[in-house]
């Protein structure tokens, strides 16, 4: 089955927002942002820029009929700046005129005056300080402290892992409408179309049901648009009603990469303890995520990164301590592992710490420590059907992980300005959304009355798959061609109340809610098929189109019995309701079975380094991964290459550069590099472990969206170990991404590397 996209994709015929045919009369917009870090708006005047020719309003905070906020979780977050500003690009007012060249004249001729304070940048300055976002947490199991006297080694670090751009080909945007009534209708490039209806419903102070979001498809997103799609949706919403004409706004990359959030750094100190023989018996850390200006969805983050402490080892004695700290950048968001990357290159990297200083390869270390059936997870959970060990052993079988490895030795003898490094990395990744009430979904199916059959979910098409998965699940369970269904926008008018596509539950939730709807019309197609052929309702069975049942074949199709079922008035339509059983938490003691469950695999990453020039290439990528049974193995795999890739990317070559006046260095494409075809790795080989899949998954096919992100984190390890291989005594800080730049100061730098504060400032030269 083939993503049922691709055709429109490689003909350029599909439709993102920026393509949708514009009304008569259509406005644009662009947002002014800050332009300063920290400090008091003095003075704000729009008067030139107002009289500038085709300019037909401009909005300030001030135009907003119901509340100034946008915040998701904590209310703490204005759609348009007010007395303060905290972060270079915050929204300050939103220039509308009669096209986009226009608007963006008149937005250098808006005046801002500003009493400038010093920002916060580093999010160990903002703890200091107290400027913490929310209250932190602390996940604990068994007694570090009564543990680390029974330790044989004991080792402690700092780790620091840099932020990430999205860069989803699409940018940032809406196109909104005024309906009738005053009612409103929204595209949104989103993948939270509920948060956008119920977002926009607070800044207009309108109930939900006037407002209709819609949703084709998204360019991409990677997390970029969970929340931070939202308020340029507002800004759009708020025009079209104010000014009661069609209003676009789609963001210039510039614009995009300025003022929207990233990935979060996080800086974190670990201490990690041994037995004589190399079981870790207790690690302790304190996570210093930075979050930005505002919330967010860092509660949620960091919930992801305390959840993410051990990876996949087994751990007895853990305490995980995590801070959000406020400063002054734009407020970090969600991306693809949402916090989990981040907690499991700290405990990746204390293990490299023991490895080398013991002078093990750390898979020893590792692969001592790999989760069990029925270990317990840090915050209560048991292991099950755990394939750490499953995934780990089949690498190392079956890409020779042993032969390779003395192939590399001679290969590092052989060569002085070549070295080449390998390193492993297994990855346990937690299904489900960490806060409980957002594992639901719906659906609505109609079956008409030719035999076709329109579908549609709360999920959102973001380039993963997942309409196809969900047009899969139906032409199975109908036993009908897969081209008889449609898959429908995503609108919160069909579908309401939707969770976003997020977590990589979009199929597992929706496809089972879908899975109820469809069963629910197979249930009473039987009952017009026993009337319609005089025979028992609960012998018919369907199969590709026609209707048969113990007898056999009884010489009658799909088609001919939805006309009948129709003039026998059986309703033909149906909608699905799924929540996720068995999941709960309690946050008041942290323990609970939060995740319905894992995704395991393991990969082994090659990397040839140039030690001349600090450059490399990564030579293969080898993985076995978990997918259950899967649905669509071609886009299952396509999400591993693209995950694996984009992880390689966050460890090695995109580095956010913020000065410490908090503005973004990294602000174009010609000084953020993002891993193109040459730089992906020249062999990505990828192996299904053979298990079946659990019953709660979709179908058994386990989500594949975000845990193949966490393979690519071997790359920093795999390139650590090249490093050493040239100069053993090479002081590496734990400070990813390790750019060729970072390289080259390791592989020549005599005296212990510097420390640099924190990773994400640097200095031009
Ligand atoms: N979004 C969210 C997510 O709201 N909650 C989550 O647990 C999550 N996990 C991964 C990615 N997005
Ligand atoms: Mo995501 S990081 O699953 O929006």
């Amino acid at each position: 089955m083939n993503n049922i996209d691709a055709k429109g994709h490689v003909t350029g015929r599909s439709v993102y927002l920026d393509d949708i045919p514009e009304q008569k009369g259509t406005l644009h917009a662009v947002a002014l942002g800050s332009d300063i870090a920290f400090g008091k708006i003095n003075k704000l005047d729009i008067s030139k820029a107002a009289s500038f020719q085709g300019i037909e309003y401009i909005f300030t905070a001030k135009d907003i009929p119901g509340e100034n906020q946008v915040g998701g979780i904590i209310p703490d977050e204005p759609l348009f700046a007010e007395e303060e500003v905290h972060f270079r690009g915050q929204p300050i007012a939103l220039v509308v005129a009669k096209d986009e060249l226009t608007a963006r004249k008149a937005r250098k001729l808006i005046e801002v005056s500003y009493e400038e304070f010093q920002p916060v940048i580093d999010p160990r300055e903002a703890k200091e300080k107290g400027l913490l976002l929310f209250p932190s947490r602390t996940f604990e199991s068994g007694n570090v402290a009564e543990v680390w006297s029974k330790c044989e080694h004991i080792f402690e670090g700092k780790a620091e892992s840099g932020s990430q751009e999205h860069l989803y080909i699409e940018t940032q945007g809406s196109y909104a409408y005024p309906m009738e009534n005053e009612n409103l209708k929204i595209h949104s490039s989103t993948q939270g179309p509920t948060i956008v209806q119920r977002t926009v419903a607070i800044i207009l102070g309108i109930p939900m049901h006037r407002i209709e979001v819609d949703v084709t498809r998204l360019g991409g997103a990677f997390g970029g648009k969970e929340d931070q799609a939202t308020a340029w949706a507002c800004m759009a919403a708020l025009a079209a009603y104010k000014l009661q004409r069609p209003v676009k706004i789609s963001l210039h990359r510039l614009d995009d990469m300025k003022m929207t959030g990233k990935r979060h750094p996080y800086s974190s100190d670990f201490k990690i303890g041994l037995s004589k023989d190399l079981k870790i018996l207790a690690f302790e850390t304190t996570y210093y995520q930075n979050g930005g200006a505002a919330a967010d969805l860092s509660p949620a983050i960091m919930e992801r990164t305390l959840f993410h402490v051990t990876n996949s080892y087994f751990i007895p004695n853990v305490k995980a301590t995590a801070y959000s700290c406020k400063t002054n950048l734009p407020p970090f968001t969600a991306f693809r592992g949402f916090g989990a990357p981040q907690a499991m290159f700290v405990i990746e990297s204390a293990i490299a710490n023991a490895a080398e200083t013991l002078n093990v390869p750390a898979r020893i270390i590792q692969k001592k420590n790999l989760l069990k059936e029925n270990d317990e997870f840090h915050y209560g959970q048991l292991a099950k059907n755990a394939n750490a060990t499953h995934s780990w052993k089949k690498v190392v079988d079956n890409f020779n992980i042993e032969e390779q490895t003395k192939e590399i030795e001679e290969f590092n003898q052989q060569n002085h300005l070549l070295k080449k490094g390998m390193a492993l990395m297994p990855v346990c990744f937690g299904i489900s959304f960490t806060k409980t009430p957002m594992n639901q979904a719906r659906v609505l199916v109609h079956i008409y009355q030719d035999g076709s059959v329109g579908i549609s979910t709360g999920a959102v098409e973001m380039g993963q798959g997942v309409n196809t998965k969900m047009l899969q699940v139906a032409a199975k369970t109908f036993s009908i061609n897969p081209s008889r269904i449609k898959l429908e926008t995503t609108n919160t008018t069909r579908v309401a109340n939707t969770s976003p596509t997020a977590a990589s539950s979009g199929a597992d939730l929706n496809g089972k809610a879908l899975l109820i709807a469809c069963n629910d019309l197979v249930k009473r197609l039987k009952m017009s098929a026993g009337k319609m052929l005089q025979t028992h309702p609960e012998n018919i069975t369907f199969k590709d189109e026609r209707i048969l049942d113990s007898a056999g074949d009884l010489n009658s199709t799909w088609k001919q019995l939805v006309e009948f079922a129709f003039l026998e008035r059986t309703n033909l339509t149906a909608v699905g309701h799924y929540a996720t059983p068995i999941i709960r938490f309690d946050k008041s003691i942290e323990k609970g079975h939060p995740f319905t469950y894992h995704v395991y695999g393991t990969a082994a990453i090659t990397v040839t380094l140039d030690c001349l020039r600090g450059r490399y290439n990564f030579d293969k990528v080898q993985i076995v991964h978990d997918f259950g049974t899967s649905l669509n193995p071609k886009i299952d795999m396509g999400q591993i290459e693209g995950g694996v890739v984009q992880g390689i990317g966050w460890m090695t070559m995109e580095e956010i550069a913020f000065d410490e006046n908090g503005r973004l260095l990294s602000n174009s494409l010609s000084t953020y590099k993002i891993p193109d075809i040459y730089a992906a790795p020249k062999i990505i080989e990828c192996i299904a472990l053979e298990t079946e899949g659990p019953d709660l998954a979709i179908m058994k096919s386990k989500a594949v969206g975000e845990p193949p992100f966490m393979y690519g984190i071997g790359a920093y390890f795999a390139l650590r170990n090249a490093i050493k291989a040239f100069i053993s005594t090479a002081d590496i800080p734990f400070d990813a991404p390790l750019t060729p730049e970072k390289v080259l100061l390791a592989l020549y730098t005599s005296v212990p590397a510097t420390k640099v504060a924190t990773t994400f400032i640097t200095t031009r030269p």
